[in-house]
Order: structure tokens, then sequence, then C-alpha cells
């Protein structure tokens, strides 16, 4: 049965309290934390939205998974288990266990990236173009324009603009092209999904050019489910069948485990090519562990290789997509800017039109993250132009066409009446916008500079 929003599919066995401070505690602890939601202690939040990163719950059969760790230094059986997962659900040929995706994602560009050359992908991410940066990589977005845009409704506003991809190849020739990088969902654009044809056409055209294609799987799940609701053809067919079929049409893939997987900690880079498998582990080695942990415990290869079978199921996804679609449907029932479509695993609030007084230098995403935590003890993330950074040749700041506040939903965590808290600060927030002030830099650090970072009010 479809229903608009259905209630969570599991029952709660454990709980875990949280407290609500006053907004003058909050003052003073965003005043003392530079403005960075990133340096408050977790305690002194109520509703925590930072990132869907490694804050799942775990379930009872996970919890019973980490029993079964075997913490031998090689060979571990939980490997050995994690590793016939990947293959059955993934459906490549060989598997590298990472401590979290950006470990995969240092493998993959140390091994795939000649300094000089281009890595085209569908929208940056923070640490996959940091990677691909420090080994020699010139990022270059090829997502449709729509994308950066926060008010067109597509299907499937994360696609390759193929035309934009082509040009590439024509400009520089293949040779020049690392691979191309396809991520599903598109994390900064929304969580954006991308349609299976075009990944399907994406790859094709790579490959009648002699270059791979490696997806960011970070959130393949999610983006399974919007292509079985919204792409012909896919009504009827499993979530499990749609993964796998989406790394058809790829050469390899890296993977955060603490999104999609279910888990809180863990990743790995899946391959099809041999030689490239070879150099993976012996990089794995220098880098996170023995090729057979690499950087996760026996016990959290278990609780991943038991996440990765419950992610695919039907209730779980579906309760996952439309329970942030709630959220998202309060907030634009009440007039409040966000980026649209709903994406699959947060609302992205559009700080430009949110905060329309504010000039982008003066940070108006960052501004709002600070001022939601005062004002209902929700902690959201920027995703605007602090998070984009800068140039590493000019030195100048990117900036960012979409300037938001992301509110990620962990999964399995919280219930629609936290949504309706969320919602309700987020609204009395709206209708008091003009007192939101801006921010500049008093400390900002070279390297992702979002983490760390410090700032004052103007
Ligand atoms: O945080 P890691 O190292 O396990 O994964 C890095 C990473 C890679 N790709 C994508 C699309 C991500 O979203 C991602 C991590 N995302 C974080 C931490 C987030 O808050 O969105």
């Amino acid at each position: 049965m479809v229903t608009k929003y259905p209630a969570e599919p599991f029952r709660i066995k454990s709980i875990e309290y949280v407290k609500m401070n006053t907004r003058e505690d909050r003052e003073k602890l965003m005043k003392e934390c530079g403005y960075n939601p990133f340096f408050l202690h977790s305690e002194d939040v109520y509703i925590d939205l930072l990132t869907d990163s490694g804050t799942t719950a775990m379930s009872d059969r996970q919890w019973a998974g980490l029993m079964m760790g075997d913490e031998a230094y090689a060979g571990s059986r939980n490997w050995y288990h994690l590793e016939s997962i990947v293959k059955e659900y993934f459906g490549f040929k060989y598997v590298v266990p990472t401590h979290q995706g950006r470990g995969a994602e240092n493998i993959l560009s140390m091994i795939a990236i000649k300094p000089g050359q281009l890595v085209p992908g569908n929208m940056y991410f923070t640490t996959t173009r940091y990677h691909q940066e420090a080994n020699g990589g010139i990022f270059k977005d090829i997502i449709i324009d729509e994308a950066h845009d926060p008010v067109i409704d597509l299907p499937f506003k994360g696609n390759v603009d193929l035309n934009k991809l082509q040009a590439l190849i024509d400009e520089y020739g293949a040779h020049q092209i690392a691979y191309v990088c396809v991520a599903i969902t598109v994390n900064l654009a929304g969580g954006q999904p991308v349609s299976m044809q075009n990944l399907r056409e994406t790859y094709e055209l790579c490959h009648k050019h002699g270059i791979k294609v490696f997806i960011d799987a970070t959130r393949c799940v999610e983006n399974a489910y919007f292509i079985q609701e919204r792409e012909p053809g896919y009504a009827n067919k499993t979530i499990k069948e749609i993964v796998l079929e989406q790394f058809k049409y790829s050469d390899g893939c890296t993977m955060s485990g603490k999104k999609d997987c279910l888990t809180n900690i863990g990743g790995f880079l899946a391959l099809n090519d041999e030689d490239m498998f070879t150099e993976a582990k012996e990089l794995v080695v220098v880098f996170e562990g023995m090729p057979s942990y690499g950087g996760m415990t026996g016990r959290d290869m278990e609780a991943m290789a038991i996440g990765i079978t419950e992610s695919v199921d039907q209730a779980y996804i579906e309760h996952r997509i439309k329970q942030i679609r709630y959220l998202g449907d309060r907030l634009l029932a009440a007039g409040v800017p966000i980026v649209e479509p709903i994406g699959g695993h947060g609302i992205f609030l559009d700080a430009t039109r949110f905060c329309a007084h504010l000039p982008q230098e003066q940070m108006p995403a960052q501004a709002l993250t600070a001022a939601l935590y005062v004002e209902s003890g929700v902690r959201g993330v920027e995703r605007g132009i602090v998070s984009a950074g800068r140039d590493v040749n000019t030195g100048k700041d990117h900036i960012p066409k979409l300037e938001t506040v992301r509110l990620t939903v962990p999964r399995r965590v919280y219930t629609y009446a936290h949504m309706d808290v969320v919602a309700d600060g987020c609204i009395s927030l709206y209708n008091k916008r003009e007192t939101i002030r801006g921010l500049k830099w008093v400390y900002e650090p070279k390297r992702l500079r979002f983490f760390t970072g410090r700032f004052e009010q103007v």
C-alpha cells in the first residue's frame, strides 16, 4: 500500500534521552563556538540534523552482529562476510575495505589520477574534490544546469549533462580525463537522484572513449528508491535489483558505509579491474590497515554486512524518504524557501531567499545555521560558500549558486513528532528572518574549512 507519510516500520527497543536547554544557553554557546555548530557538544543539541553520516540507529540484528566480531589482525570472518555481501549487492569483482568513504576516495584518487588530468563529476563534494585535487586532478562540474537552481522541479535533478561531458572530451581529449565520478544521489544539490537512463548513457559515452566511470555510492539506496518511484519500467522492481543495476553502468565505486550501509563507521572501494585492485591493496595497507579490515574492527564489518541487507528493505527506505518529505512539505506549506524537489537525505533551506537581506560574502547559510540552533536547539549544517572553499590555483572563494542549510535526517533515529519540532523552529525563525546577522571569518583553515572555521557577527 502506498501511504503519503508511512509510520515508522520499527518499534523502539532502546532509547537515548535528549534535553532542551534555554535560549540564553544557546546564544552563549553559539558565540563561544565561533558560530560554527561543528564545535557544539552534542549534548547541547536537542535535534541533531548536522549529518546523516554515522548517525544511524542500528537494528537489534546489527547489535547482535557486533558480538560476532572476529578481531583477528588478518583474515577476520566478518571481512569474508562483508566482502560476499558487497559482491552480491553491488556486483563488483573486488572489494577493498576502508575506515570510511574518504579513505576509499584517497586510494581511488591516488591510483586513477595523473597530475593535470580532469575529473568530471555531477557537482563537487567536499572530501571527494579534496582528494582529487590533492592528487593533481582538476574537478569539472558536469551536472545539468538545473541542479544549481533551487526552484526548478525535475524528477532526476542530479543527472549528468552529457553535452558538458562530450564538450570536455572534445576540448581536452579522452586521455586527459582520469575518470568520471557520478554521485548517486547528489549530496550538495539537495540529495537529488540520477536516473538509470542517465547512468546508462553516461557509461556508454565514457566507454566509447575508453574512460572509466566510478560511482560515489554513498546514498545509492536512496537513489534506487527514486528510480523505483519515478522512472518508467522500475515500479515493479525491488530496491535490491535497482541498486545492483545502477552499478552495471560503472567500473567501480567508493562507498561511505556511514550512510546507506546503516552503520556508524566504515567504507569500501569496489572495482572490476584486477590491476587497479592490486594497486589499491598495496595502498590500503599504508593508509588504512590490512586488506581484510581497512581500518574497521571485525564487529564494524559485521554490522555493515547486516546493514547492507537491511538497507534495501522496501518499508525501511519508503519511510525514510517520506519522513523527510513530510518535513519539507510542512516547510513549503508555510512558505519557507527550500530546495525543490525534496531530495533523499535531508531538507535544504535556501539561505539566499531565507536571508535575502544578507550578501553572500556575509555567509548567509552559516549565519542561518547558527540562528536556527539559537531559535530551536536544532543543529543543521552550512552547505554554501563556506563549504565550497577556495580555488586551489587562484586562492579565490568558490562562489556556489546554491547557498543552503542542510537539515540532514539520521536514519531510523527520529520520529514525525521530531520533524514537527524542526518545522516549527524553521517557521518561527522565518517569520523574523531580518534579525539574522551576517558573519565574517575569525579563523579560516586551509583545508575543508567548514569543519573547523570560526566566525563572528558583522
Ligand atoms: O564521511 P566519509 O568519509 O565516510 O564519506 C565521504 C563522503 C563521500 N561522498 C559523499 C557524497 C558524502 O556525502 C560523503 C560524506 N558526507 C558527509 C560527512 C556529510 O555530512 O554529508
